[in-house]
């Protein structure tokens, strides 16, 4: 698992790979308006720093995959959304998570990257262009799915 930068630096894993007793789930959210989609760049750890995401985090306990969905994106973005349909197909994360990916839609606020270093609105032709390096890892598959769905509305 050391040789992958996700679960190297990540503290959580290296604590407790199995059992720390909270759901093993991380969810993530394709805020889509119109013709974008909401990317942020993660500002750590510093294997990942940087790099662009789709925005979430990790469930907590007794939270549903919607509820954590809105939870993060109000930490991180300051915004509010509501949860909808999953997108792509889920992530084995290399520290025994697994990333889900939900489309989302703005209901109020304006987003703003609190937790990120960057924030920004892509088109599918933008999300094409993007190199395949300045991607997280664990989202890189997404992108045809993103394009599909910023182009089917
Ligand atoms: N992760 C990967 N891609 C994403 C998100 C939101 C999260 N789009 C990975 C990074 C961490 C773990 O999931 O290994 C937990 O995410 P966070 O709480 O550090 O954002
Ligand atoms: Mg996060």
């Amino acid at each position: 698992a050391a040789a992958n930068p996700e679960s190297a630096a990540n503290p959580e894993a290296a604590a407790n790979p199995e059992s720390d007793g909270r759901p093993r789930d991380v969810v993530a959210a394709a805020v889509i308006d119109r013709d974008r989609v909401l990317l942020a760049q993660r500002a750590h750890p510093a294997a990942l720093a940087g790099k662009w995401e789709l925005p979430g985090g990790r469930v907590e306990a007794g939270e549903t995959h919607a509820q954590a969905l809105v939870r993060e994106i109000r930490e991180e973005l300051g915004a509010e959304v509501e949860a909808g349909d999953g997108i792509g197909t889920p992530v084995a994360l290399p520290n025994g998570l697994t990333l889900h990916a939900y489309r989302a839609r703005l209901r109020s606020g304006t987003p703003a990257a609190l937790e990120h270093l960057e924030m920004r609105w892509f088109t599918a032709a933008e999300l094409r262009a993007l190199d395949a390096e300045d991607v997280v890892p664990a989202d890189r598959g997404w992108i045809p799915d993103l394009c599909r769905a910023l182009e089917e509305t």
